[in-house]
């Protein structure tokens, strides 16, 4: 992975793409929606394929020459039919964003009312944030996790859906630490006879392993990105019952996209693939156990973690009672000098900035494909701690980044 042919046509490209494989191989991404996807993932990204055009469907396109393309498409789809289980799969949407916005696009009228979690609650921008689409085109309400408990307050929500009367209810979060109760949340839309979205970008991964409940069966419309715990190729992915297929598929092409990106969709096929592996639900389930770790490795050092604990893939610390002096932004900052790589993440009932909130997200999916097990997990959070509770050492700094840089060398990412 030298970049070569990069380097003869644009040194500075390459550099900055042997700088960015190095800070790879060489941090901790705890970003809890990244991963790392196999060489054979990266291989079919960086294919031919980018070079189609391929508006339309399999067997059914804008163009010709699309042989290659529809063989391509259609074992994603396959694949993913067997990973999740639903009726239909549509693998076009560029992202999980685009994947929202085909199921609004296909069901809702500009005005429609969506019900869904607030983002500093764990929710997420495409889910009807006033600075995204969703917040400006549809009538937006949105739910708030229990304060005491930090967990979904199912009851409350199925009374804010009968007051509310909402045409869609949008589940699946981005920065929640616990398993979600899919029924409960149908019976939210059921009282309101509205639709059920469930945006499993997260978790896509531990829900095809079956580490984490799945939402197919029960939602009318599941949606997600296909590069986070699944780890296949960047973008996203709708699922739903038989009878919305036509209207999905009209809403990704030619609702809201052209062209697929038939590289990615390569990428997915093959991402698919591994996760077909019986490994990967060896993987996904170590995944949820190292975060497990990871939290209570904090939680033993007094950092508070919101929900008390995770059965997913990341943890969310809220640092207001351990560290009422330290922001999340200056958390990140010391720990990406030291070479731990996560995000300052707004925490419920935030009393800061989005932009320097209260807490940090850290998530297990990259450290656990490169082979980190829970010992070396607990390490990581004895790191983690160590740099938290003085942000401001740079000695501390020094010796946690001398560590992190070993623990990369033991559990290395890509053969170069
Ligand atoms: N940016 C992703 C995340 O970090 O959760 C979601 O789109």
């Amino acid at each position: 992975m030298d970049y070569d042919e990069v380097r003869e046509v644009d040194p500075e490209v390459a550099d900055a793409l042997t700088g960015e494989r190095d800070r790879q191989e060489e941090t901790l991404a705890m970003i809890a929606s990244e991963n790392h996807v196999s060489e054979a993932v990266l291989e079919a990204q960086g294919s031919v394929l980018t070079n189609k055009y391929a508006e339309g469907y399999p067997g059914a396109r804008y163009y010709a020459g699309c042989e290659y393309a529809d063989e391509v498409e259609t074992l994603a789809v396959e694949r993913a039919t067997e990973l999740w289980g639903a009726d239909h799969v549509n693998v076009q949407p560029h992202s999980g964003t685009q994947a929202n916005q085909a199921v609004y696009y296909a069901m809702l009228d500009p005005g429609d009312r969506i019900l869904s979690l607030d983002l500093n609650h764990g929710g997420h921008l495409s889910h009807g944030h006033p600075a995204n689409f969703t917040g400006q085109i549809y009538d937006v309400e949105q739910y708030e996790v229990d304060p005491e408990t930090g967990r979904i307050d199912y009851e409350g929500l199925r009374e804010m859906a009968e007051a509310f009367d909402p045409d869609i209810v949008v589940s699946g979060y981005s920065a929640y630490p616990r398993a979600v109760d899919w029924e409960e949340i149908q019976a939210a839309a059921d009282a309101a006879d509205a639709y059920h979205l469930a945006d499993i970008a997260h978790i896509t991964g531990l829900v095809a392993a079956g580490v984490h409940p799945s939402p197919v069966g029960v939602a009318d419309f599941v949606t997600g990105s296909t590069h986070k715990t699944i780890r296949a190729g960047r973008g996203g992915i709708v699922m739903c019952d038989a009878e919305y297929a036509d209207d999905i598929d009209k809403a990704v092409f030619p609702g809201g996209q052209g062209g697929p990106l038939m590289h990615n969709i390569a990428g997915k096929a093959v991402g698919f693939k591994e996760a077909l592996e019986p490994e990967f639900e060896t993987y996904a389930q170590a995944v949820v156990d190292n975060a497990r770790t990871l939290g209570d490795t904090l939680a033993d050092h007094g950092l508070e973690l919101v929900s008390g604990g995770t059965d997913t893939h990341l943890v969310l610390v809220d640092l207001r009672e351990s560290h009422p002096d330290l922001t999340g932004g200056d958390a990140e900052d010391a720990l990406a000098a030291a070479g731990v790589v996560l995000n300052a993440n707004t925490v419920p009932a935030e009393t800061r900035s989005p932009f320097n909130p209260s807490g940090i997200r850290a998530g297990t999916a990259g450290l656990t494909t490169r082979g980190f097990d829970e010992t070396a997990i607990e390490e990581v959070g004895d790191l983690i701690y160590r740099v938290v509770d003085d942000v401001d050492s740079e000695d501390v700094i020094y010796e946690v980044g001398e560590r992190v840089v070993e623990l990369c060398e033991e559990f290395p990412l890509y053969a170069r």
